[in-house]
């Protein structure tokens, strides 16, 4: 079994086909779609604004592993270059959480090292889990207090769009 939450962006080409692009990869594993959002650029580089979405996913196939890999194929099919770290990008697919796991591995750390510090995981991801938790320095902390204790610039980078991530049968 894995069930895991995917923070998806993109900030270079068309961001929101890079998206659904994710979601129609994953197709009927996809459990929660979140709003998409455009937020300022994390890390300091100086690059163009992202779109970023979270994912919950789920699929008895895969372990973590497996989902990381299905992550960077996504990458790979999105055209991703990989150049400056934290730099602009067609689409980045991060592991947040992959079932309870933890792990220090660096080719795959869980949780994902970052995602207590961006509003742009945390703001989307309490909108398809509100109750969602997260374990950081060993701590398990809620989510929601996790996001309260960003700074109100970092928060107020990350702003609700109309735009849609769309399910597609068949
Ligand atoms: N890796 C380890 N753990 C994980 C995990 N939990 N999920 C490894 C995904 N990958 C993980 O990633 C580098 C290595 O991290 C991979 O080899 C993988 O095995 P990468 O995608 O090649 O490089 P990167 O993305 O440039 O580096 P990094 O450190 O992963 O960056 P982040 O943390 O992904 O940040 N600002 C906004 N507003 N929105 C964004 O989406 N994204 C980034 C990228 C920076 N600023 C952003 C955004
Ligand atoms: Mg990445």
């Amino acid at each position: 079994m894995s069930r895991a939450v995917l923070s998806i962006g993109s900030n270079v080409g068309d961001s929101l086909a890079h998206l659904q692009s994710v979601v129609d990869g994953l197709g009927d594993r996809v459990l929660a779609i979140s709003p998409v959002y455009a937020t300022a650029p994390w890390g300091g580089v100086e690059q163009q604004d992202f779109l970023n979405a979270v994912l919950v996913v789920d699929d008895p196939a895969l372990d973590c592993f497996g989902w990381l890999r299905r992550g960077q194929q996504l990458e790979a099919e999105a055209d991703r270059v990989r150049s400056v770290r934290w730099g602009p990008r067609t689409l980045d697919v991060d592991i947040v959480t992959c079932d309870q796991v933890r792990s220090d591995d660096p080719e795959l750390t869980l949780p994902h090292p970052r995602a207590h510090e961006r509003a742009f995981v945390l703001v989307p991801w309490l909108d398809v889990e509100p109750d969602a938790m997260l374990p950081v320095e060993g701590k398990v902390t809620r989510v929601e207090t996790l996001l309260a204790a960003l700074d109100e610039d970092e928060r107020a980078g990350v702003r609700r769009t109309q735009l849609a991530l769309k399910r597609r049968s068949g």
